[in-house]
């Protein structure tokens, strides 16, 4: 248990009334742990309870998913194992994004890719990391390029004005986690959420993951997350095959509430609401972005 005393994943979750489309991808996950097997990194911000590759799998089945991203956490740091553990075990079915450190060699890189690693994060979430400096991302993001890999982007909306020339300037696909994680109580007009919608509107290799409600919702489960509804919306009608949706599973450091990940499939058709958008968001453009 967490020291707040919510679970490391929601035990139970309900069968989600939406039923996915064959082939669909759950585009942002992680793994943690087993710490035995594999510890946690020395320079975490949080320890998070184990959460193995087997529950994941387990949960996928459950929600109607068939593959999975799994995205380096920082509580891993730079130590990949236990996500490139969880590719090879997934038999083809899940890809990764590492976390690489710029000492990583060319054959680490190499060693990555052939496990199913496809990107690279960078992460400027304070309370989660040490700030890495922007020039050694710009090296790494050189180093990853060749190999056909994207960068994710994890960072809160209030960097993002400062961020975007950095952004703008990367030679990658880029891929920012939770909608830039937007103000939610200050709607989707303010100019906060309008400059992501412009960053994404003027920068065509910008895409985003319409994930995480259960973040940044103010209203919380009561309403299913209504109030995040209109801001993936938007984007998923404006910029639909640059969109991605993950269910965030374990949820590391939520304090308010564990999600019910079944809740959490059914807001999909709110923010993707025809089959051609919810074909776009959770099969070809993950397969597009990952198995191509
Ligand atoms: C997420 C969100 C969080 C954590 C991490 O790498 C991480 O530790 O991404 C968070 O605390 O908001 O997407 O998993």
């Amino acid at each position: 248990m967490d020291a707040n005393s919510l679970p490391t994943f929601h035990p139970a979750p309900r069968k989600p009334a939406y039923a996915p489309p064959p082939g669909a991808v759950d585009a942002h996950c992680h793994v943690f742990g087993p710490g035995e097997i594999f510890p946690y990194a020395p320079q975490r911000k949080y320890t998070p309870g184990d959460a193995p590759k087997e529950a994941l799998f387990a949960l996928r089945d459950f929600l109607g998913f068939e593959r999975n991203v799994v995205v380096q956490a920082t509580c891993h740091g730079h130590d990949n194992r236990a996500m490139v553990d969880a590719l090879k075990a997934a038999n083809g079915l899940a890809r990764g994004v590492a976390s690489v450190a710029p000492s990583v060699t060319d054959a680490e890189l190499h060693a990555l890719h052939e496990a199913g690693v496809r990107g690279v994060r960078f992460n400027f979430v304070k309370r989660l990391v040490d700030a890495t400096p922007r020039e050694v991302y710009r090296g790494i993001a050189e180093r990853i390029a060749p190999l056909g890999w994207h960068i994710v982007v994890y960072f809160e909306a209030p960097e993002l004005e400062e961020l975007t020339p950095f952004l703008r300037a990367l030679p990658t696909i880029v891929v920012v986690d939770h909608m830039g994680r937007p103000d939610i109580a200050r709607g989707v007009d303010h100019p906060d959420f309008q400059r992501f919608v412009a960053l994404m509107a003027d920068n065509p290799h910008v895409w985003s993951k319409v994930s995480c409600p259960e973040r940044l919702s103010v209203e919380g489960p009561a309403t299913n997350y209504a109030d995040v509804v209109p801001f993936a919306r938007t984007l998923v009608d404006r910029f639909t095959d640059r969109v991605l949706w993950g269910t965030d599973w374990p949820h590391p450091n939520m304090t308010t509430h564990m999600p019910d990940d079944g809740a959490l499939v059914d807001v999909i058709p709110r923010i993707a609401t025809d089959a051609a958008k919810q074909r776009a968001l959770l099969v070809d453009n993950p397969m597009r972005l990952y198995w191509t």
